[in-house]
């Protein structure tokens, strides 16, 4: 018999059908009546199969008392109860470096973007302004500029690398130094005072919650350039919002909100700041080889193999 999974959000067909291949999979978003729904399969299912976003509440967990596995399709485990699956013995796993290279990508396009003004240039020939108007105001340079990395993970580190190419000197902070080349600052302020560019690549979750603070902010500087390809939590948003407004912050490159898909109108009207709907993974190929990599962790699970990519709870 298939072990029973609670799908939580949709996925590709691909990645779809990979699962009904090998489990007898329960689509929860398609469920009409929620908690009818978790009534009428939650004692059968086993396994959960879900995103970065949905995670899986301590909620939900208790509406699955046979719950074994949660296989995140995403290397953030935020937005799973930790504490609950560890207290219940329930496995977790996520998709760590196979989107590593392409987030990186988009924090260097968020950059380049945000200090080229890539979008408004577009608008401005899109819309026929240049014609009308002439051209564009100068924008800023970001190669040779210095980098900060908030949290240097497989993600900043790749980051990092990316910026070497653009001969930018880069520092970082973490909780801890690591074995690195560049230059670790315990204080976030402190980093944010001396760069040009902040570039967020924490993990999410109360560890970092805020972590970004008015602060940073205010210390990054009127020429300053924010990006966030880590979670809307890292940054006060509020704070963000603001020192754009009033040029207290340069600009801004953001992949992440606080409350997504919900962004407040005060920062999306905001000129001086680029955006993307949380797309740092969103590639036909990192897809295809995360969601590969969720089927084969609730495979090996099932099959009392080790998991290819479990997180240490
Ligand atoms: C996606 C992510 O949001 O890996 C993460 O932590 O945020 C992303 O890859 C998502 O989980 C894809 O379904």
């Amino acid at each position: 018999m298939k072990p029973d999974v609670l799908m939580i959000r949709a996925s590709t067909p691909a990645v779809t059908e990979a699962l009904e291949r090998r489990f007898a999979v329960h689509k929860l978003w398609e469920a009409k009546d929620r908690d009818a729904f978790l009534k009428e399969v939650g004692p059968a299912i086993r396994g959960i199969a879900t995103d970065g976003g949905a995670g899986a509440s301590a909620e939900l967990m208790r509406a699955l008392p046979k719950l074994e596995i949660v296989a995140v399709n995403g290397v953030g485990v935020d937005a799973v109860d930790l504490a609950y699956a560890r207290e219940r013995g329930i496995v977790v796993a996520n998709t760590p470096d196979v989107l590593t290279e392409d987030v990186a990508d988009l924090a260097l396009v968020l950059l380049l973007a945000a200090g080229r003004e890539i979008v408004a240039g577009d608008a401005h020939v899109r819309t026929g302004a240049w014609e009308r108007e002439g051209n564009r105001p100068l924008a800023r340079r970001v190669n040779g500029k210095r980098a900060g990395i908030i949290g240097l993970g497989r993600i900043g580190r790749a980051v990092a690398r990316r910026l070497e190419a653009m001969n930018m000197p880069i520092a970082y902070h973490n909780r801890r130094p690591i074995e690195s080349p560049y230059v670790y600052y315990s204080d976030p302020i402190a980093l944010a005072k001396d760069v040009d560019c902040l570039i967020v690549t924490a993990a999410g979750g109360d560890a970092s919650r805020g972590l970004v603070s008015r602060e940073v902010i205010e210390a990054l500087g009127p020429d300053g350039i924010l990006v966030n390809v880590a979670r809307g939590s890292v940054v006060d948003q509020d704070a963000l919002t603001d020192a754009l407004r009033d040029g207290r912050l340069g600009a801004a490159g953001l992949d992440v909100f606080v409350d997504e898909p919900r962004v407040p109108e005060a920062l999306r009207s905001l000129p001086n700041a680029v955006f993307q709907p949380h797309q740092g993974s969103a590639t036909f190929e990192t897809r295809a080889a995360m969601g590969d990599l969720v089927v084969r962790n609730l495979e090996a699970h099932f099959a009392g193999r080790l998991l290819p990519t479990p997180v240490r709870l």
